[in-house]
């Protein structure tokens, strides 16, 4: 057994911190001989839905699961954390627009930024869910100046898998014989998920599906309007899946993307593929275990593919303009 990671969930009472948590808490990010230490953060009227979801933790008795702390202290929920979900937010209301939710949240990552900034350990890594998340994760990462810019990232791990597994269900073939789609730009429906570098069974995905105009008229908006799809249907937003794609987006930092791969998450833009530099924009990324990523480089977008992506860093640009003051 090595030494406890402490982990740090906010939102935690709710519904992906209620799928995501039983699954750190097995073990699934950090591995089998690696104890965990959860600490849940919540705003002081979901206190209470929170001890009982540390209630219910606790009574599955999990062998790795050394501690679980409750607070609606940022500071008390990130000090010494290794890793750290910024989940918690507020969702968008009825009639809201994008710009206002940011308005919205944009404050809540300031505070939990410098928080993590004061408190955490200096090699924590933060990985932002809740949405806007790119800009989100923009916020938090300028609040956080003691800790490197590149321990931060938002995530695209669920739009990465949901083109991973419409890919599969086209071509009629399993989800592990898919490797290599992208998610291009901000998680949200501009983003552009690209199937040119992808293959299935080994063969280019295009070739293997051999239907251009699905791609562009199916595979595209399925996965960017996947998660209204999902509200449409179940009534409530993702929140299995999302805490399936926040386990792996982790787990490919802390374990590495397997050899010939590559992983999709909105990380800091060194000006790669054209993007202005600072950024937190998707790109496909190479992780290598030790918590760092890389961004993979010399791939090559169609006349489409770059239109469509200059589409999604444009809106990008108009939300690091929005929360300016908050930078
Ligand atoms: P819920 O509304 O079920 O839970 C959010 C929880 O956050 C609530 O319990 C609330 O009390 C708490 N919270 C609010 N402000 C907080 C603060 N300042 N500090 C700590 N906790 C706070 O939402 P859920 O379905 O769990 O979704 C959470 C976030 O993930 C939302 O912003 C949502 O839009 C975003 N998503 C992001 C996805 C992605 O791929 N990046 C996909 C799924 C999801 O839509």
């Amino acid at each position: 057994m090595t030494s406890p990671k402490v982990v740090a969930i906010t939102g935690g009472a709710g519904q992906i911190g209620y799928s995501i948590l039983p699954r750190i808490a097995a073990g699934e990010v950090f591995g089998p001989d690696t104890p965990v230490i959860l600490k849940l953060l919540e705003i002081p009227v979901a206190l209470e839905a929170l001890e009982g979801v540390g209630m219910e933790l606790e009574d599955c008795a999990f062998p790795l699961l050394k501690e679980i702390v409750c607070t609606d202290d940022p500071e008390v929920a990130f000090k010494d954390c290794d890793l750290i979900y910024l989940i918690g937010s507020k969702p968008r209301g009825p009639g809201m627009e994008r710009n206002d939710l940011i308005r919205e949240n944009g404050p809540i990552f300031t505070g939990q930024g410098a928080a993590i900034d004061k408190v955490a350990k200096k090699t924590v890594k933060t990985l932002v869910v809740g949405n806007p998340c790119n800009t989100n994760c923009l916020i938090a990462m300028n609040h956080a100046p003691s800790i490197p810019d590149e321990n931060f990232s938002a995530m695209t791990q669920l739009d990465h898998n949901r083109a991973i597994a419409q890919l599969a269900v086209r071509a009629g073939t399993h989800f592990n014989e898919v490797k290599n789609p992208i998610i291009w730009g901000n998680h949200s429906n501009t983003q552009f998920p690209d199937w040119t570098h992808a293959s299935i069974q080994g063969e280019p995905a295009a070739a293997k599906i051999g239907d251009e105009a699905w791609f562009k008229e199916v595979f595209i908006p399925t996965v960017q309007e996947r998660g209204k799809a999902i509200i449409q249907a179940r009534g409530k937003s993702s929140a299995l899946s999302a805490a399936n794609a926040a386990i792996d987006h982790a787990h490919y930092l802390f374990n590495g993307t397997p050899e010939g791969t590559w992983t999709s998450m909105a990380v800091k833009s060194d000006g790669s593929y054209g993007v202005p530099e600072g950024l937190i924009c998707s790109f496909p990324v190479t992780c290598k275990g030790d918590g760092s990523w890389e961004i993979v480089q010399g791939l090559e977008f169609s006349e489409f593919g770059r239109e469509k992506f200059d589409i999604s860093i444009q809106e990008l640009e108009k939300e690091r303009e929005a929360v300016k003051d908050l930078l």
